[in-house]
């Protein structure tokens, strides 16, 4: 019908509507991500309608479907989990709507079904988390694992990241794996759990997130040990609250996963509706950094998140 892509039919001046789908609300991580993508939408003059999946895939499915049928120029969709979503991204190409793929990973049957994706490299996170508690431990010590939602992207490669690094250290031991679904409260209840069943053979916990990693803290100070001597603390997100947690001695290192993705994903969008994906990767990858008790000290005050 020759109209253009943000067009949408009207006086011509009208912004450029994205459907961005978020997986929900779970962590501070998440907060920042939300932000920063609200944030970039209209720094670039776009119009940004918001679906929270609040932690369904169910709730992203029905919200990208709605957004198919309203004729939005684009759709961000941050997955919840990594399978799933072949049918719904279906209905997304056949109206060619561009999806773009942020944070966490898809795999689905043709790569054809998004145009790009944009997120952490959460394997090397995982791989980073592991090559540091060598480090500290001298490649011996026994550990209980908080994962972060099951099928989700960084949990799987996490999981593997970490594992694929320890399997030449015999000396580190997994003794528990439980998922805490990324969330403070949930991680302080499996870490209840684990601290009952195994007691003070618990000498390292790694967490696939922060928040969780907090959670993890205050069960740690209930059963009356400290976090952060009696037992080591590793995890993954960089947030405020973990530089905090490290400042006071209770956590020991931190992955960094930048959650301020907003601005690549719209510099992307730009190019996507421009039709200038010519030479745009598949996969565009933020870098992370390490960070432990001294080096928090340094940057804490020059965090963003
Ligand atoms: O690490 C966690 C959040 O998908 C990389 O999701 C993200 C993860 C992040 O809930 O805190």
């Amino acid at each position: 019908n020759g109209a253009m892509k943000g067009d949408n039919g009207g006086d011509g001046t009208s912004k450029p509507i994205i459907g961005f789908v978020q997986t929900g609300s779970e962590g501070d991580w998440r907060k920042a991500h939300t932000e920063s993508v609200r944030e970039a939408a209209e720094e670039a003059g776009f119009e940004l309608r918001f679906a929270d999946g609040q932690a369904k895939q169910e709730n992203q499915i029905k919200a990208l479907s709605s957004f198919v049928a309203q004729g939005v120029d684009g759709i961000i969709l941050a997955p919840l989990v990594e399978t799933g979503w072949d049918n719904v991204l279906e209905k997304a190409k056949k109206r060619n709507i561009p999806v773009l793929i942020l944070d966490r990973q898809v795999e689905v049957k043709d790569d054809s079904l998004y145009v790009t994706y944009i997120g952490a490299d959460t394997y090397n996170e995982g791989r980073l988390a592991a090559e540091w508690l060598i480090e500290k431990t001298g490649g011996k010590a026994k550990v209980v694992e908080l994962q972060g939602t099951p099928g989700a992207s960084p949990t799987i490669n996490r999981y593997n990241g970490f594992r694929d690094v320890i399997a030449d250290h015999s000396g580190i031991e997994i003794i528990a794996s439980q998922s805490g679904d990324f969330r403070r409260s949930k991680g302080k209840e499996v870490m209840e759990a684990f601290l009952k069943k195994h007691g003070d053979d618990i000498e390292v916990v790694y967490a696939h997130n922060d928040d969780m990693a907090i959670g993890a803290i205050q069960a740690i100070e209930d059963a009356g040990k400290k976090p952060g001597d009696d037992i080591i603390l590793v995890s993954i997100d960089g947030v405020r609250a973990a530089f905090e947690a490290m400042v006071e001695g209770k956590l020991n290192c931190t992955v960094e996963c930048n959650p301020l993705q907003g601005p690549m994903a719209f510099d992307a969008m730009k190019k996507i509706l421009a039709g200038d994906i010519g030479d745009m990767p598949k996969k565009q990858m933020i870098k992370d950094r390490v960070y432990d008790r001294d080096s928090a000290k340094e940057v804490i005050d020059s965090r963003k998140y």
